[in-house]
Parts: C-alpha cells; sequence; structure tokens
C-alpha cells in the first residue's frame, strides 16, 4: 500500500476527531511484524501528531508497555511469527487492564476482526487502510481514553478542596507502604483534625467554614504534598498524610512542622482574623499492617492530643 502525501491533507474534522486531536500526545504502539506496514502506519500517525513506537513482535510489545505507561492505545497486527495478534491482544488485557487496543484486519477476513473483539480488543481497522477510517477509529478511542483519565481523576479528588478523597487514599496508600517496604524504609501516617471547627462553623457559616477547609488544605499541600507524601481528605475536616521513608521520629518531627506553620498562619474571614490551630496523631505503619489499623491508631493518638489540650502532636 503505497501512500500518496496529499492522503495526510486533514479532512473537514468534526466532533470526535476533532476532540481527539485536541489530546495528541497520546502515545501510540505499533505491533506488526512487517517493518513497511508499521511504517505506513507510523507514518500516517504521526502525521496526525500522535507520537508512535514501534515494536517487531508481541514480546516486544509487552516489554515495551511494561517500561513504559504512558503507552495507551495499541494497534497490532495478527499474524505474527512468535505470539500472534489474539494471544497479545489477551495478554495485555490480562496484563495492562488500562490500555486500548486496536486490531488490524484485513477487510476481506472478517474473523479476524471478530476474534480480535474476542480476544478483548476494543475495535479493529481495517487493510488496506482508509486513512479517514484509521483517524476516525484510533480518534473515538483517544476520546475514550481522555474521558476515562477524567472520570479516574473525578473519583480520586474530593470536590471542595481537590485533594486526593478517602478512597484514593486506601487504594493508592498500600502500595506505597509496600515500595517503601521493599525499599528497606519505614512508612508513618498522621491523622490531623482542625481544633474547634464546630465553633468556626456555627460563627461563620458553613460556607465560611468550607473557606477555611480549602486554605487549610492549600497549606498542607505546599507542606506535606510530595513525591514520597500521599495527602488526602480523609473525613470532614480529618486530613492524613501517608510519609513515605519516615520512622516515628521523623513523622513527628515533619508533623511538628506542619502544626507550627498551620498555627503561625493568619486567616481572614469575615473581617476577624482567626487563630486556626489543628491536632495531629501520629504512628509508625507496622509490617504487613493494614492501613485501616494503622490509622485507627492515628485516630487515638490524636485523641491524646485533643485530650491534652489541642494544637499538639502526640504518638
Ligand atoms: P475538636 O477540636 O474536638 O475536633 O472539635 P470540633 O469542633 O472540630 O469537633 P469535630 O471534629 O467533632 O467537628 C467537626 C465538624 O466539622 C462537624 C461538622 O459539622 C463540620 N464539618 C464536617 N465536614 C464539613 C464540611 O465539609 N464543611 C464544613 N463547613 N463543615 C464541615
Ligand atoms: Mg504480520
Ligand atoms: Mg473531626
Ligand atoms: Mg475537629
Amino acid at each position: 500500500y503505497v501512500l500518496k502525501d496529499n492522503e495526510f491533507a486533514l479532512p473537514n474534522l468534526v466532533g470526535t476527531v476533532k476532540r481527539a486531536l485536541d489530546n495528541r500526545n497520546t502515545r501510540i504502539l505499533v505491533v506488526d511484524d512487517t517493518r513497511t506496514t508499521r511504517k505506513v502506519l507510523a507514518r500516517m500517525l504521526s502525521i496526525q501528531q500522535y507520537v508512535v513506537v514501534e515494536a517487531g513482535s508481541g514480546a516486544e510489545a509487552l516489554a515495551l508497555l511494561d517500561a513504559h505507561p504512558d503507552l495507551e492505545l495499541v494497534v497490532s497486527d495478527y499474524y505474527m511469527p512468535d505470539m500472534d495478534g489474539f494471544e497479545l491482544a489477551r495478554k495485555i488485557r490480562r496484563s495492562h487492564p488500562n490500555v486500548r487496543l486496536i486490531g488490524i484486519s484485513s477487510s476481506t477476513d472478517r474473523k479476524t476482526s471478530a476474534g480480535f473483539l474476542k480476544a478483548g480488543a476494543h475495535d479493529f481497522v481495517a487493510r488496506p487502510f482508509v486513512l479517514e477510517e484509521l483517524q476516525c477509529r484510533i480518534a473515538s478511542n483517544v476520546e475514550t481514553l481522555t474521558q476515562l483519565k477524567r472520570l479516574q481523576e473525578l473519583a480520586a479528588r474530593d470536590y471542595l478542596t481537590n485533594l486526593f478523597n478517602r478512597r484514593h487514599f486506601f487504594e493508592q496508600g498500600p502500595a506505597l507502604v509496600e515500595t517503601a517496604r521493599q525499599a528497606g524504609l519505614p512508612a508513618s501516617i498522621a491523622l490531623l483534625d482542625i481544633d474547634h471547627f464546630k465553633q468556626l462553623n456555627d460563627r461563620h457559616g458553613h460556607d465560611g467554614g468550607d473557606r477555611v477547609l480549602d486554605a487549610v488544605a492549600r497549606n498542607l499541600s505546599r507542606l506535606a504534598e510530595g513525591g514520597t507524601n500521599l495527602l488526602a481528605r480523609v473525613g470532614g475536616e480529618e486530613f492524613a498524610i501517608l510519609f513515605r521513608g519516615a520512622d516515628l521520629a521523623e513523622a513527628l518531627r515533619l508533623s511538628e512542622t506542619i502544626r507550627e506553620e498551620i498555627a503561625r498562619e493568619a486567616l481572614l474571614l469575615g473581617g476577624e482574623t482567626l487563630a486556626l490551630t489543628v491536632s495531629i496523631g501520629v504512628t509508625e505503619i507496622g509490617a504487613s499492617e493494614r492501613l485501616d489499623a494503622s490509622l485507627g491508631r492515628a485516630d487515638q493518638a490524636l485523641y491524646t492530643a485533643k485530650q491534652a489540650g489541642r494544637n499538639r502532636v502526640c504518638a
């Protein structure tokens, strides 16, 4: 199949295609044992500004997907010597469930497209390639990827503060603790609760309280969100920080700094300067301990801090 240069002129794009072209940073993996086919596809796709990576076999494709989590879309041939497209599709669906997969089928053989769909592919493109069909099928899959990412982001965030929410904390926390363990490092949790928040709500209304929560969240992001920490709003006016690589002593030091910074910050609300303080309970996460058990212990330490007069850090 020989592509003439004028075939690359973009037709009048509407809807899906147009939107997907706004998401051109999508990385596409093209898998085909025939170099010529790979090059034709790669050229058609890179003309549309997608970033294209090529693999000459199923094994190479799987290795590339393992090494590059930013590869989100795979276009795969069927006939390949070591591992055919169906087997590759099944393997990708098992090992990389978020990757979109498009099979290449010959337009004279409908069984290949059916086989790809049965093996878990999301779509297929027929050969010989027709530029507009390829564009549209790629574009609609890219759009699905974009929407999924948007939904995942929404599901992980708290609407008021835009911090990670409790669900995300419990979904991602255990894996973060595990990476610390594998590196031989400790991990700790701090549970932070705003002092006398009810009074603040009573005095300034629920909206005022919300603004204070947002301000505290922004402060915490600045103080505690970083490469090795996981910060989340885990309750109404409760926030949790998972410190990776910090033992109890280190987590106590970090929490004390956070407490001081928040107490120092002057918050202006309804023409009034608020003296806002927080209490923090800290605990080190035990080996192979469940995250909710660690958080429960941090909650007990928080209770101790409240009993001892608030605006303090306890273990
Ligand atoms: P303590 O020092 O013992 O923590 O006292 P407190 O008044 O902060 O007591 P508590 O933690 O039990 O009160 C939490 C209050 O936070 C109760 C609830 O009405 C309020 N709250 C929870 N979520 C929100 C929210 O999203 N917005 C606002 N404005 N208030 C909230
Ligand atoms: Mg082939
Ligand atoms: Mg509370
Ligand atoms: Mg409170």
